[in-house]
């Protein structure tokens, strides 16, 4: 008995045991103005980070809101929402070690059967791998420099082309603007290896990509990417420094040239949806947009990859207005979803940006748009907040292959629909 007893007390006292306040995720639902503004007040005032919504101007009544609170502000945080009633349950208690396991290296565990693409990849990984994929595959893989990032740092898009095919349009992918969306850059890469391995396999990558050369941008943000591996996992922006504030980093899908800086975004420097000094004033959303207007009679079809919430978004964000292909949007959106949803039982929302979660101008989807590429979605990739952008390794197969199904869906139904237009246009 004894001995149990002591075992019991030492079992209590061991480092990193539960009576040890880590950081945690809280989901917190504000019922009325006045829980809204507290909640505001608490994004701002004390060291936490809002992981949804983006920004705290758009926290609203009975909508929920996620927030990642660091140990230290625990205690303070969660006594102010008791204290005002506001309606909140822990959804992680332990973050720390859900950062842990994001970054932990298996590939030297003989024990790990997850593969290259099942974990997560720091930035030098990344260009590596960007080095061996033009090594190992010379003919069908080109690696395009479009620019540098604000510290210097190479944009690297690689395009596909397995196909000889002098008629073929392409297809975009963006990865990796929003730094802590670390789901994002894997599924590029998770892309790239399903292209390549499964191409003459499967009937519809072949099919697409016989038809469709591919541009894939897999970091489209890699100062901040790297930031969130060295030094805050919870980092958004870029990391260029404001002149005028001394603050940090602007929201590259707020500095597009798409209603830029209007309602839904921020010229504070020092807030998350910071929209930059003017429209492209970054130079990685400058690179993007000069590719894509230099390639915009090639390019039909855009994907810009985010995380989370698991939406499947396309043109307007940047207004109410409603795109003018938006019925042929909206049933691709509704048959990816679909789909999505008949292989891995999972649910996707879709719809237009503005209509489905808010009002954010300055996006890439929206500047792509209308540019004139009419085929031009956002995806938000899993999950819904139970682990929010500290998705497990475990996740990223399911997640990268639901993605990849609404990809192959979109891509399927743009190919059908201008082949179409093709053949009616006029030959003379
Ligand atoms: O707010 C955003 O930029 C995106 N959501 S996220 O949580 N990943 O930050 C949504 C982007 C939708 N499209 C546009 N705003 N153009
Ligand atoms: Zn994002």
């Amino acid at each position: 008995m004894k001995t149990l007893l002591i075992l019991f007390v030492f079992m209590n006292l061991r480092p990193g045991h539960c009576t040890e306040t880590r950081d945690q995720i809280l989901s917190i639902t504000p019922k009325t103005q006045e829980q809204v503004d507290i909640l505001k007040n608490v994004s701002t005032q004390y060291e936490t980070s809002l992981w949804q919504p983006a920004s705290p101007q758009y926290i609203k009544e009975e909508t929920q809101v996620h927030l990642y609170v660091p140990a230290n502000s625990s205690e303070t945080v969660v006594d102010l929402l008791e204290k005002h009633n506001i309606t909140h349950e822990v959804l992680q208690a332990n973050a720390n070690e859900l950062i842990e396991m994001q970054t932990r290296n298996d590939s030297t565990d003989p024990r790990s059967g997850a593969t290259f693409y099942e974990r997560y990849h720091d930035l030098n990984d990344i260009y590596y791998w960007m080095e061996r994929i033009i090594q190992d595959n010379p003919s069908k893989v080109k690696l395009i420099l479009i620019g540098s990032s604000s510290e210097k740092r190479p944009l690297y898009v690689l395009k596909l082309s397995l196909n000889d095919n002098p008629d073929k349009k392409a297809m975009w992918i963006d990865c990796g603007i929003h730094a802590r969306e670390w789901i994002s850059p894997a599924f590029c890469l998770w892309f790239v290896q399903h292209s390549l391995s499964f191409y003459g396999q499967n009937q519809d990558i072949t099919y697409i990509l016989n038809n469709m050369d591919v541009y894939i941008l897999p970091v489209l943000n890699p100062d901040g990417y790297d930031y969130t591996w060295t030094t805050n996992r919870m980092w958004r922006k870029n990391r260029s420094v404001s002149k005028s504030s001394g603050c940090i980093g602007v929201d590259l899908n707020r500095n597009f040239d798409a209603n830029w800086c209007t309602e839904g975004a921020s010229n504070d420097p020092c807030t998350e949806i910071y929209c930059g000094e003017f429209p492209e004033s970054e130079p990685e959303s400058q690179a993007v947009a000069d590719f894509l207007r230099n390639h915009k009679d090639e390019v039909q079809l855009y994907f810009s990859i985010h995380s989370y919430s698991q939406m499947l978004l396309f043109p307007y964000s940047c207004s109410m207005d409603e795109a003018e292909n938006h019925k042929d949007l909206l049933e691709m959106t509704r048959e990816a979803a679909q789909k999505i949803r008949r292989y891995y039982r999972n649910t996707y929302k879709y719809g237009a940006g503005s209509k489905t979660i808010y009002l954010a101008p300055g996006g890439s989807d929206d500047w792509a748009y209308n540019l004139g590429i009419k085929y031009s979605f956002t995806f938000e990739l899993q999950d819904v907040g139970q682990y929010g952008f500290l998705l497990p390794p475990s996740h990223i197969s399911k997640a990268c292959n639901e993605a990849l199904i609404a990809v192959k869906t979109i891509a399927l139904r743009v190919i059908e629909k201008t082949r179409d237009l093709a053949r009616q246009s006029p030959t003379f």
